[in-house]
Formats: structure tokens, C-alpha cells, sequence
């Protein structure tokens, strides 16, 4: 193909510098207690974009108890709600004053491509407004309970936030889980995931900028299995909220349990199905499976990774997927008309490689793609494989990259039967222009989101979560503000109940 023979070019410099390396703990930005640092790559080099401070337990420590005592202690959730409020909506503001140094940062660290990290700075900016919004809409109820009693509920913060995000979508993953939390008047403490440490700590700048009281936002770089398994430990968390893996999300889970017992949100990984009924536009239907598949660079935990095809439709939608993935541009995620940039690591180059590996070896039909693209950095090549069949690796496991998996079907309740035949449930597209079928795969299919002749609407005001071992709760939307509450019933009894 013409993307394996493509020339190397020089890597475009990114037009940003790095200013934030160090570990913003209590309002400050310091160096971890160790000293150490680990390097953040640049995935279309694999060269060092910078030294970031190393957390480990100490600085978990450090951060929570800044947390802690900016909690219990300081202004943020007895300051008004409107006025938490503003500070949200300065954050807004001054994003979107940087939204090219911030998007440049994404894309170095990330390797997304530069004008989509521009879209989702803007979706930053609109998360952080869409909470504001909310925080001075929170309130409780009255409860006519039986008998001589007033009962209200308080709707109170939770307290010391402890938040785990991944490296896919650093700033939304970033804007999720921070968002609500402070707009309950809660305060965090936040890892982001060790490939792509920057762009939070930049943003974290911002909300000191904004005014937000030192210790409520805390950002820290660090890995998993010592920061991250700290923070899940940590006895004076009193919430966790993580996106990753199903894997990581099990030992999460079992950390907060065996620890504080501290209630936990998950949002881990995916298989969705892409239903293209018989009766669908094909043409907009091979866009809209190649958008919901190769997106971000088929890392999306919502991927539409398993698409379906009617029999009838079958070979045209084929040809066109085909024709499709062949004409994606891959290159410098940098470079103007790209598509489609690296993926993150060696360690996820390497997992896709083995799993375009084993679509061949299972007798899948490859396509299109299955190699590497270029010679430097962790480019793959758009891959297509057809003929895929429900028992095979690719169409059962999370591969978080490039590669389309096409399956046929006949008839719906077979598609139906097979689509919820999975450990995930995340989400699912349906494609067809007939009402009937469309309502019967919405109510039939068992996942957290349905996008019928759409994929990726990620609206704030959109609830986001999954079925089964996708995860548990649902993030953005007015769903996420429980995740950050507690309910406190109060009983009053009434001295003269005959008024
Ligand atoms: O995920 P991890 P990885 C899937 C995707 C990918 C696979 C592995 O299939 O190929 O996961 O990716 C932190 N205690 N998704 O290894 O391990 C870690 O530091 C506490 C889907 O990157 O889940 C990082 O901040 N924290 C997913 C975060 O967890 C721990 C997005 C995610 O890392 C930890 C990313 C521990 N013991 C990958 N171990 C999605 N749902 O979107 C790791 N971490």
C-alpha cells in the first residue's frame, strides 16, 4: 500500500514548550520526595519530551493530606456554590485563552492529531462550564415520611477525591473526573497515567491562576502499581474514580475494599458492536463504522470494534470499508490533513501487532493494513480484516488500536444474540433507517450507550458508563454529581404536628 511505502519525514517541532514537570501538591509545584523523575516519550519518535517528577507513596501521602486538610480546613466546600462556580467557569476561560499551547502539548505527548486535540480542548472548556453550572443547583429534598417528623436530605461533598485516568483522552478523562468533583465542593487528588503526565499539570496551573484555594486540586505524575495503588489504598480517600483497564479496574476495586471500603467508579475497556442493518446507507454507514473504529487512533474504550454487517449488504459495505481505511492519511500527527497519528507506547504498538498477528493466523481475511507504517515511532497502518468469526482473539479481546474486525450476520436476533455475547458492555451502534428495528436493538442490546446512525457523541450533559465488566456508574451528565455526594437524611420530630 502506499502508506508502507511512505518516505520518512522529519517530525514537525511541536510550537509549545514544557512548563510543568514537577508534582502540583497544596497549591505548589514541587518535586517528588525521592527526586526522581521518569521521561514522557514523544510517540512518533519515541524520544524523550521531558523528565516529569516520579510520585511515589511519600507524595501520595503528601497530596492526600493537602487534600485532607483543604477539605475539613479550608474555604472550598463552605465557599459558596456560586462561587465555586466562578472559579470553575475562569478555568474555562483561561483553557480556551491557551487552547494552542494546551492542544500542541496533547498531540506531542499523545500523538493525536492537532486538530482534534484542539476539539477537545474546546470540550474541556465545555465540561468545566457544564459543571460550574452545576454547582449551585445541588441541593436536597423534603421527605414526607410517615408520622410526626420533618425530613429533609443534605446533599453533601464526599471529601478527598482520589482519581486514576488514562493516557487516551488526558484531557477529558482529566475534565470528568475533576469536573463534577469540584463542583460538589469536593477536593482531589488526581493521577494521570505515566505516558502523558503533561497537559493536567498545565491545567492544573490554570485553576491555580483561577484562584482555586491550594491543596482542592492536586496533580501528580507517577505509575500504577506505586502512585496509583497508593491513592486506592490510601485510608484517607474518601472516593475513587478510575478509567483503564477491566484488569487494573479489578485491582482498584479490590485495594478500596480492602482498605477504607471507599465507593468506587470504573470505567474500563470495551468491545462494542457496530450494527449495519440491511435496510441501512451503506455509505454512511462504512463512514460512520470506519469513524466509531478508527478514531483517536482506535484507542477509544467505546470503540466500535466488532461491526456487523447484514449478509445483504455485506460485500458493497466491505469494499467500502476497505476503500475507506486504504485512503486514511496517516502521518505527523502535527502535519495539516493527517488522520491518523502514532499509538501511544511500544508496549500498545507492540499488543496491536500481536493481535493483527493473530486475525491472520485465525483465518481472518486481512484487508487492508497489518504492518507497521513508516520506520520511527509507533505508527500502524490502518488494518481491515472480514471474514471474522465471533470465537476468534480479535473479535473477543480490547485491542485499542487501528484495526477493524467485519462480521457477517443474517437475521436480528441472531446479531443480537451475538453483539451481547461479551464480558463488555460499554457501548453499541446501530445503523438502519426502520424505527422498529432501531427500538428493538436499543432495548435488546446491553451496554451503556446506544448511538443509532451516530458514534462518539460526547456531549457533557451525555451519561457515560458501562454494563457488565465495562465498568460501574455512569460519569458526565447529572449522573456524576452522585458519585460525589453523600446523602444525609435528617429527622426532626414536629411539636405540633396537628399544623
Ligand atoms: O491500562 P491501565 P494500560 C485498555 C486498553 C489497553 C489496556 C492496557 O485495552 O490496551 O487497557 O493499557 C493506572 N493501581 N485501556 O496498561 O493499567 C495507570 O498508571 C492503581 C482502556 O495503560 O488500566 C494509569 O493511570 N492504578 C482504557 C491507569 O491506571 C493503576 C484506557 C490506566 O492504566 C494500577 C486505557 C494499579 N495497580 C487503557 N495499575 C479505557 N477504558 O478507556 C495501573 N494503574
Amino acid at each position: 500500500s502506499t502508506a508502507a511505502s511512505a518516505a520518512y519525514e522529519e517530525p514537525i517541532t511541536p510550537p509549545v514548550r514544557v512548563s510543568h514537570t514537577q508534582l502540583l501538591i497544596n497549591g505548589q509545584f514541587v518535586d517528588a520526595a525521592s527526586g526522581k523523575t521518569f521521561p514522557t516519550l514523544d510517540p512518533r519518535t519515541a524520544e524523550v519530551i521531558a523528565h516529569v517528577a516520579e510520585a511515589e507513596s511519600e507524595d501520595v501521602d503528601r497530596a492526600v493530606s493537602a487534600a485532607r486538610k483543604a477539605f475539613d480546613e479550608g474555604p472550598w466546600p463552605k465557599m459558596t456554590a456560586y462561587e465555586r462556580s466562578r472559579i470553575m467557569l475562569r478555568v474555562a476561560d483561561l483553557v480556551e485563552k491557551n487552547t494552542d499551547e494546551l492542544a500542541a502539548l496533547e498531540t506531542w505527548d499523545n500523538g493525536k492529531t492537532y486538530e482534534q486535540a484542539i476539539g477537545e480542548v474546546e470540550v474541556l472548556a465545555r465540561l468545566f462550564r457544564y459543571y460550574a453550572g452545576w454547582a449551585d443547583k445541588i441541593h436536597g429534598l423534603t421527605v414526607p415520611a410517615d408520622g410526626p417528623y420533618h425530613v429533609q436530605t443534605l446533599h453533601e461533598p464526599i471529601g478527598v477525591a482520589g482519581q486514576i485516568i488514562p493516557w487516551n483522552f488526558p484531557l477529558l478523562m482529566f475534565a470528568w473526573k475533576v469536573g463534577p468533583a469540584l463542583a460538589c465542593g469536593n477536593s482531589v487528588v488526581l493521577k494521570t497515567a505515566e505516558q502523558t503526565p503533561l497537559s493536567a499539570l498545565y491545567v492544573g496551573n490554570l485553576f491555580l491562576e483561577a484562584g482555586l484555594p491550594p491543596g482542592v486540586l492536586n496533580v501528580i505524575s507517577g505509575f500504577g502499581h506505586t502512585a496509583g495503588a497508593a491513592l486506592c489504598s490510601h485510608m484517607d480517600v474518601d472516593k475513587l474514580a478510575f478509567t483503564g483497564s477491566t484488569a487494573t479496574g479489578k485491582t482498584v476495586l479490590s485495594l478500596a475494599a480492602a482498605s477504607n471500603l471507599k465507593p468506587v467508579t470504573l470505567e474500563l475497556g470495551g468491545k462494542s458492536p457496530f450494527i449495519v442493518c440491511e435496510d441501512a446507507d451503506v455509505d454512511k454507514a462504512v463512514e460512520m463504522a470506519h469513524f466509531a473504529l478508527f478514531f483517536n487512533q482506535g484507542q477509544c474504550c467505546c470503540a466500535g470494534s466488532r461491526t456487523f454487517v447484514h449478509e445483504r449488504v455485506y460485500d458493497e459495505f466491505l469494499e467500502k470499508a476497505k476503500a475507506c481505511a486504504l485512503e486514511r492519511v496517516v502521518g505527523d500527527p502535527f502535519k495539516k490533513g493527517v488522520e491518523q497519528g502514532p499509538q501511544i507506547d511500544n508496549e500498545q504498538f507492540a499488543k496491536i501487532m500481536k493481535y493483527i498477528k493473530s486475525g491472520v493466523e485465525s483465518g481472518a481475511t486481512l484487508e487492508a493494513g497489518g504492518e507497521r507504517f513508516g520506520s520511527k515511532g509507533f505508527y500502524i497502518q490502518p488494518t481491515v480484516f472480514s471474514g471474522v468469526q465471533d470465537n476468534m482473539l480479535i473479535a473477543q479481546d480490547e485491542i485499542f488500536g487501528p484495526v477493524q474486525s467485519i462480521l457477517k450476520y443474517k437475521d436480528l436476533n441472531e446479531v443480537i444474540k451475538r453483539a451481547n455475547s461479551t464480558s463488555f458492555g460499554l457501548a453499541a451502534g446501530v445503523f438502519t433507517q426502520n424505527i422498529d428495528v432501531a427500538n428493538t436493538l436499543t432495548r435488546a442490546l446491553k451496554a451503556g450507550t446506544i448511538y443509532v446512525n451516530c458514534f462518539d457523541v460526547f456531549d457533557a450533559a451525555i451519561p457515560f458508563g458501562g454494563y457488565k465488566q465495562s465498568g460501574q456508574g455512569r460519569e458526565k451528565g447529572i449522573y456524576s454529581l452522585n458519585n460525589y455526594l453523600q446523602v444525609k437524611a435528617v429527622v426532626t420530630p414536629l411539636k405540633n404536628p396537628a399544623w
